[in-house]
This record gives C-alpha cells, sequence and structure tokens, in this order.
C-alpha cells in the first residue's frame, strides 16, 4: 500500500470486498509483508517457515488453496504461480468467523462460500467431482498425525463418508443403473455404471446439499435438547 491517501482508499476497498475491518486488513498487511519478506506477491515457497503450519497434517493442501485459482475466483481451474495482498486477503477471508451480526441470507452465503473452499480442497485434480480416492486422500492425511490410527482405518473413515454420498447416489439412479438427470432430480453423483463407491464421484452441489442438510439436522439436534450446548440460543434456519 502506497501513499497515505491512497492507502487508506485501497484500505476502505479491501474493507468492502473481504469483510475484514481496517485494523485487521493493516494486521494481515504486515504479515504479508513478513511472509512475501516484503516483496509484492507471494510464491508457495514463502510458506514453508510458517510455524502454524509447520505441523498441520493437511498443510500442503491449505498452502495449494492460496493458490487455487476457482478459490481466487480467476478462473474454473488451474493454479496461480504466486499471489498479491488482495489474493491473500481473499483467500484469508474464508477463514473468518461467520459475524453474528450477519442476517439469515447472509450467513447461507459465508456458510456456502466456506463450503465451496472446502470442496476445492477436497478436488484436489480441480475436474469439479471428488472421487472417493480424493476423500481418502485427505481423510488419511487428515488423520496422519495421529498414531494410534492406521491407515486402514483411515480408509474407513473415507469410505464411510463415500457411503453416505453415494446412498444419496443411489437415490438419484434410474432402473437403468445410471443416473436420473430430469430437472426435477437433479443429478447429485454420478456412477459409471452401477452404484458401487469406487466408482462415485460428488459434484458440487451434491457437496452442498448433502453437508447442508447434515449441518440442519445437527442443529435441530441442538436447539431441541436441553442441556446440550446451543440449546434455546438457535435462530430459525441457522
Ligand atoms: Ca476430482
Amino acid at each position: 500500500m502506497g501513499a497515505a491517501h491512497s492507502a487508506s482508499e485501497e484500505v476502505r476497498e479491501l474493507v468492502g470486498k473481504t469483510g475484514f475491518s481496517s485494523d485487521q486488513i493493516e494486521q494481515l498487511h504486515r504479515r504479508f509483508k513478513q511472509l512475501s519478506g516484503d516483496q509484492p506477491t507471494i510464491r508457495k515457497e514463502h510458506f514453508n517457515n510458517v510455524p502454524d503450519l509447520e505441523l498441520n497434517p493437511i498443510r500442503s493442501k491449505i498452502i495449494r488453496a492460496f493458490f487455487d485459482n476457482r478459490n481466487l475466483r480467476k478462473a474454473p481451474s488451474g493454479l496461480a504461480d504466486e499471489i498479491n495482498f488482495e489474493d491473500f486477503l481473499t483467500i484469508m477471508a474464508y477463514f473468518r468467523p461467520i459475524d453474528t451480526a450477519m442476517d439469515e441470507d447472509q450467513v447461507q452465503l459465508c456458510r456456502r462460500e466456506k463450503l465451496r473452499f472446502l470442496f476445492h480442497m477436497y478436488d484436489s485434480d480441480s475436474d469439479g467431482r471428488i472421487t472417493l480416492e480424493e476423500y481418502r486422500n485427505v481423510v488419511e492425511e487428515l488423520l496422519s498425525g495421529n498414531p494410534h490410527i492406521e491407515k486402514e482405518s483411515a480408509r474407513t473413515i473415507a469410505d464411510g463418508a463415500m457411503m453416505e454420498a453415494a446412498s444419496v447416489c443411489v437415490g438419484q439412479m434410474s432402473v437403468s443403473g445410471r443416473p436420473d438427470r430430469t430437472e426435477s432430480t437433479p443429478v447429485l453423483l454420478t456412477t459409471v455404471p452401477g452404484p458401487g463407491t469406487e466408482q462415485c464421484s460428488e459434484t458440487l452441489p451434491a457437496f452442498l446439499t448433502r453437508v447442508e442438510t447434515h449441518q440442519r439436522f445437527q442443529r435441530r439436534e441442538r436447539c431441541a435438547r436441553p442441556g446440550r450446548p446451543g440449546f434455546g440460543a438457535c435462530r430459525p434456519g441457522v
């Protein structure tokens, strides 16, 4: 950020684009400069010495997410070689907690953005589908730091996630064994051919539908049970 006047203009613009406060943007700018070595852009290797990421089992996926053109809203696929401060803020905004002052529509939009980001993290080849292999890959990485969980258990957990997705998939299958592509039943998952989980892949609309349904169910459970955290604190639909 350059001269004082233009810098404050720039900060105002970034506040509008990202939802961060001007103080937060200043803090993140200092962090960005520290990471980049006072350069205008950051490359992947600049993340190598971030202590907070050192022990994170999905460190490589988090770093990759910063350069994913889909998250940067620059292209439907591919990775950027380097990112500037505004790009950095765009990605950091996905990690921002949901603001309690938001109305219901804003909360919904914010949740969707976060889920889209998560989907892109799973969909490592950017083909718009999460395969069982990609699910396994993330779960195995997540659990790799836990010495009590063996690789086989991690695979079982990933398979369970895909089984849940596949149960939606099977519901969408026509009698021919191929996905029913009528407009009234949008394709949630596709299988070629047959409903086995090995052949299943999950699209973004399917992923959003499944996770949001699961989250709504969990919130209803939380609101409905006295004595459980969150009881009585829920807004309708939130
Ligand atoms: Ca994929």
